[in-house]
């Protein structure tokens, strides 16, 4: 058994390179995993389900035809994509987990998570997640037609990006109260997340923390089985 975890690839139609080294890593190296987990933000923007664009129907396309070989593929929302539905997840054959996700793998008792969950500081963020989360806002939204969700979209990344100069840096991490809270609740031995865009393996008395890395001119993925936790970077 071998499992892969991967995040924030951030896929749009701007960045061509990424999609086609995802639908590489798709049929190479995830060709040896028995499990791949996606821990949100595979898309740059998911405005839902019926989104029709040729990157919405490739990507799915290409998970759905990894599983085919035997892979099986879950998948985490992420602050961008929190919109994928059980439509998406049908397409793709992929499984909807909750976040966080426990699981236990050999003596590990491993957590999932995207990870904006431990940016505790990030009081705006925790404000507007809280509106786009709620069934109400995410109701109204998706009664909308695809061309003024677009249009919602691009101006909130606007304002995101606007934001998040203004943002000291460090506000934009996760918090160590956060993670310390959370590894002394569940127990675990083992926490891998994403969101933070700062790949590395964080060694603590509590136990380990792995922070996958985003994919641009690099690709980023976990690899863990029974002899090793193996972060690896590769060119896309
Ligand atoms: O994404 P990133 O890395 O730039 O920053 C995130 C947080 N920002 C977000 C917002 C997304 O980038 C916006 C794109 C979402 C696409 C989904 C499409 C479908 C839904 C459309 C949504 C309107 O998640 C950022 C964090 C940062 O991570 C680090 O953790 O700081 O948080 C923010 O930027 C939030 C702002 O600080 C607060 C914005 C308040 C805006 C108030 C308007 C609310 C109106 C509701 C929506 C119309
Ligand atoms: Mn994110």
């Amino acid at each position: 058994m071998k499992l892969g975890f991967i995040s924030d690839l951030h896929l749009s139609e701007n960045m061509p390179s990424v999609t086609e080294g995802f639908f590489n890593f798709l049929n190479n190296a995830a060709q040896e995993l028995s499990h791949l987990y996606i821990l949100g933000d595979l898309f740059e923007a998911w405005i839902g389900d019926d989104d029709n664009s040729e990157l919405a129907t490739n990507v799915m396309q290409n998970i759905n035809h990894s599983t085919r070989n035997g892979l099986e593929v879950f998948f985490i929302h992420g602050n961008r994509d929190f919109l994928c539905g059980r439509n998406f997840a049908k397409k793709s054959n992929l499984k909807l987990l909750p976040d966080p996700f426990f699981m236990n793998f050999y003596d590990l008792k491993i957590a999932l998570s995207h990870g904006d969950d431990f940016c505790t500081n990030d009081l705006k963020y925790i404000e507007f997640k809280k509106e786009v989360r709620s069934s109400e806002w995410q109701e109204k939204f998706l009664e909308k037609s695809l061309n003024e969700r677009l249009k919602i979209a691009s101006n909130m990344r606007d304002v995101s990006q606007a934001d998040n100069k203004n943002k000291d840096k460090s506000i934009m991490d996760v918090t160590p109260k956060a993670i310390d809270q959370f590894f002394a609740e569940h127990r675990i031995d083992l926490l891998i997340h994403g969101h933070t865009h700062r790949p590395k393996t964080h060694h603590t008395s509590a136990g380990t923390r792995i922070v996958l890395g985003d994919w641009y001119k690099t690709g980023w993925c976990l690899f863990l089985d029974d002899q090793q936790q193996d972060l690896t970077e590769f060119k896309l």
